[in-house]
């Protein structure tokens, strides 16, 4: 008889195991976007106490749940200012916001641009699946025109933001836009923005063969990642503006900023120091 042998998988540390299986469809990519951002941390090293996890609702947002750090599912639309909240009270941690493209672009899409505009150190992991997984398959703001969702039967008849030059026009230090099959790229890609001073963005498109791509006759989810394979050219800082995503032609990624500027909760707290003349470190621990 064979003997059974339990085997830890290498990344097994950095996941809360009591919290799996996981809820995701068999095809869905979210679970790649989840298992490169835990490969980033491991390849750091990085420090585990000094990491927090923060996701709105949606099938993206229960990614923080499964990350053995610390963390917070919050409501719909605002990990954003949860996450705000984290860097100013603490600013040696760093913020990592996993959430969906309706969640960070409907109704949390203010939050986004003004966490752009400010530069807050944090972020933000966008698993963009053209629609609003987790309620049923609505169109949202990343559908593309004429898709068909469970809200446009007909038809998509709304134009959808391009992630990556909206991130790149509200002030973002970090852009970058990957697919699901681009697993090293994005790791690296995530390995780079964790060690970023500032706001950080990376858009990472992902098949929902459940809804969005039984909506759009695009077969099962292998048959989407094909699609993506097919799809996607590499296209190093282009301008984001063309930095298209048609999936039906071409699907633009690549890095497209990569830069500098004075981060918002550093220029927070040598305010705070100035003003008090004290070593302040934490505006909740002093
Ligand atoms: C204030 C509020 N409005 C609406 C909802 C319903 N709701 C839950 S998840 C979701 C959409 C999630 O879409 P997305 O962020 O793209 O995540 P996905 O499920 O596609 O990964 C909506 C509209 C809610 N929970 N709270
Ligand atoms: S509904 Fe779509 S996004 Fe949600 S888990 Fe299933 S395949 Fe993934
Ligand atoms: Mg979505």
């Amino acid at each position: 008889m064979l003997k059974q042998v339990q085997v830890e998988h290498p990344l097994d540390p950095l996941l809360r195991i009591d919290r799996i299986p996981h809820i995701w469809c068999p095809g869905c990519g979210i679970g790649i976007v989840l298992n490169a951002f835990l490969r980033a941390l491991k390849e750091l090293n990085f420090d585990m106490d000094r990491l927090v996890v923060v996701s709105g609702i949606g099938c993206a947002g229960r990614a923080a749940g499964y990350v053995n750090a610390d963390g917070f599912h919050t409501t719909h639309g605002r990990p954003i200012p949860f996450a705000t909240g984290v860097k100013l009270a603490k600013p040696y941690l760093k913020v990592v916001v996993f959430s969906g493209d309706g969640d960070l672009f409907a109704i949390g899409g203010n939050h986004f641009i003004h966490a752009a505009r400010r530069n807050i150190d944090m972020l933000v992991l966008c698993v963009n699946n053209q629609n609003y997984g987790m309620t049923g398959g609505q169109l949202g703001p990343t559908t593309p025109l004429d898709a068909r969702t469970s809200t446009s039967p007909y038809g998509n008849i709304e134009h959808p933001f391009n992630l990556v030059h909206l991130a790149a026009g509200a002030g973002a230090v970090y852009v970058a836009r990957w697919t699901v099959l681009h697993v090293r790229r994005m790791t690296e890609s995530i390995k780079k923005a964790l060690l970023k001073k500032g706001f950080s963005f990376i858009e990472v498109i992902s098949p929902c063969p459940t809804l969005f791509g039984r909506y759009n006759r695009m077969g099962t989810g292998l048959d989407m990642m094909k699609l993506l394979a097919e799809r996607s050219v590499v296209m190093n800082f282009i301008d984001p503006a063309e930095a298209v995503v048609d999936l039906r032609d071409k699907i633009v990624c690549g890095e497209f900023v990569d830069t500098e500027k004075p981060e918002y909760t550093e220029m927070v707290y040598r305010l705070i120091r100035e003003k008090s003349g004290r070593e302040v470190t934490s505006i909740v621990e002093s």
